[in-house]
């Protein structure tokens, strides 16, 4: 049995970034060589990205946690560790990605138009890049960033040119196979169609799809039937069709008032008023069909729709049909603004990652105060704790941004406690504050004293405002390759 899947969650796992190396170059009678420790690499971003070949989201609803790999570590001799690759995930066209509120992520409509579901993590610096006039030796590296984690929906809405809705056994199914070469299934009972079909259809220069989907009953857009859930696959069509069953055996049932309860149902349902509609009357092989036709076609045209009376079974009026649609679509794509270029490439929204907050709470009794700021929780991320330098290059860096500063002035003390990330993953120490004046009154960091030769005057004034220099860099915008 074939299963069709329309709506997946996917937990999509980014790349962890490598971490740098710290090492230092030996050489026989060169003891104490430069540092020399390489980046790591970036960990592989996971990238949703249409491929008209693909039809269904079956495959994330069987597997449906996706990682990158990661990048590699830096190493020694200044060799960079190798990226991780991107995971690159097909999607049908017209999968819409939302994150699980329900909000909209991305549309992604077109081959190739792609979106970043979570974003690789940073490779760390190695030593190497961290050295600087001011830091001649650092006896550390930066760690790798983890990857992002992303808990996403996957919906799929058919894109097709033109919707067939109507009642059960109506004959959608049908019209679609002889209208195109698709071959969908066709048989008598309700509800034979389970999944949107498409078909191609080619008449004249115009080529356009064709959709149909599971039959509608009355409350259809309440969820009765399948109605509902297939609804959505029927909102990207520019051109609605109505196939009315001219038939039926039912005898509560004829075409107008099917057609009024398939309308009720469009209208509950919202969103789909603007688009022209058609109405097909089928089935005018069977005697009693060609008369029912022609007995509501007056009405129905008094209603203002174009109609055409066919056969699926018997291949009547299905030329003039597909000609009609042809124009139909071709006046809908006439009036849509142009087509916005596809491969678009969607980012997630960048963050405004100059900034950063400091709030006061109380944890315990004692007052805490919270920093929360892209960068300052990256930083942290970065951090290997276990090595003092590390954790002084971080304070240097978090006074550099304002950070001490702004504790200051909202009023922390010494050994009150700093939070620097959100609350179920923070980093959190007693403070200490550093002198008021900055990076520049710091004890000097990374520093191999074996190095320093006694300085003229003049020479320590140019390296003190080296260091100034220094100190305003921003190693952060450093992408390794
Ligand atoms: N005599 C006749 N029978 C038809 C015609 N079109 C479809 N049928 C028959 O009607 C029945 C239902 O056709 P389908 O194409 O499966 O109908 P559907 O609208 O797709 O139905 P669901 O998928 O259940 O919503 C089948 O037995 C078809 O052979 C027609 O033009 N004439
Ligand atoms: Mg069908």
């Amino acid at each position: 049995m074939t299963t069709f899947v329309d709506r997946v969650e996917l937990h999509v796992a980014a790349g962890n970034g490598g971490h740098g190396c710290a090492s230092v170059h030996r050489e026989k009678f060169k003891p104490l060589g430069g540092p020399d420790g390489g980046n790591g690499g970036r960990g592989g971003d996971v990238i949703l990205t249409v491929d008209q070949s693909v039809t269904t989201l079956l495959d994330y609803h069987h597997s449906p946690h996706r990682k990158a790999t990661n990048g590699k570590p830096g190493e020694g001799g200044n060799r960079s560790g190798k990226d991780g690759q991107d995971l690159v995930l097909p999607v049908p066209d017209g999968t819409v990605v939302l994150d699980r509120a329900g909000n909209v992520l991305a549309d992604l409509v077109g081959h190739g138009t792609s979106y970043v579901a979570a974003q690789g993590g940073r490779g760390g610096l190695g030593n190497a890049a961290l050295a600087s006039a001011r830091r001649k030796a650092p006896g550390f590296a930066l760690l790798g960033v983890p990857g992002d984690l992303q808990d996403i929906v996957l919906e799929l809405k058919t894109v097709a040119d033109v919707a067939l809705v109507g009642y059960p056994s109506a004959g959608k199914s049908s019209l679609i196979s002889v209208m195109s070469a698709a071959k969908p299934k066709i048989a008598d009972y309700p509800f034979t169609t389970l999944v949107p079909n498409l078909g191609v259809v080619t008449a004249g220069s115009t080529v356009y799809t064709v959709a149909d989907v599971p039959g509608l009953i009355p409350g259809a857009s309440q969820g009765k039937g399948l109605g509902l859930e297939f609804l959505r696959h029927v909102e990207r069509c520019s051109v609605l069709v109505h196939v009315l069953d001219t038939a039926t055996l039912e005898s509560e049932r004829d075409p107008i008032s099917d057609l009024d309860i398939i309308e009720a149902e469009l209208r509950e349902y919202g969103g789909l008023d603007d688009r022209p509609r058609i109405v097909v009357l089928n089935k005018i092989d069977v005697p009693d069909g060609k008369d029912l036709a022609e007995m509501v076609r007056p009405d129905l045209e008094a209603r203002g729709y174009r109609v055409f009376e066919v056969s699926a079974v018997a291949h009547i009026g299905l030329r003039e049909l597909s000609f009609a649609l042809a124009e139909l679509v071709a006046q809908a794509r006439a009036a849509r603004p142009k087509e916005e270029a596809t491969r678009i490439v969607i980012r997630p929204k960048a963050v405004d990652d100059s900034g950063f907050t400091v709030t006061q709470e109380e944890a315990e009794g004692e007052p805490l105060f919270r920093v929360r700021g892209e960068k300052p929780e990256r930083w942290v991320r970065q951090t290997d704790f276990s090595n003092d330098e590390a954790v002084g290059y971080l304070a240097d860096r978090l006074n550099r941004l304002g950070v001490e500063e702004a504790l200051m002035k909202a009023g922390a003390r010494t050994g009150d406690g700093v939070a620097i990330g959100p609350e179920d993953n923070a980093v959190v120490f007693d403070w200490e504050p550093t002198v008021m004046a900055g990076a520049e009154m710091l004890g000097r960091r990374g520093e191999d004293h074996r190095f320093e030769a006694p300085r003229p005057a003049a020479q320590r004034r140019r390296d003190r405002d080296a260091e100034r220099d220094e100190s305003l860099r921003e190693y952060d915008d450093f992408e390794p390759f």
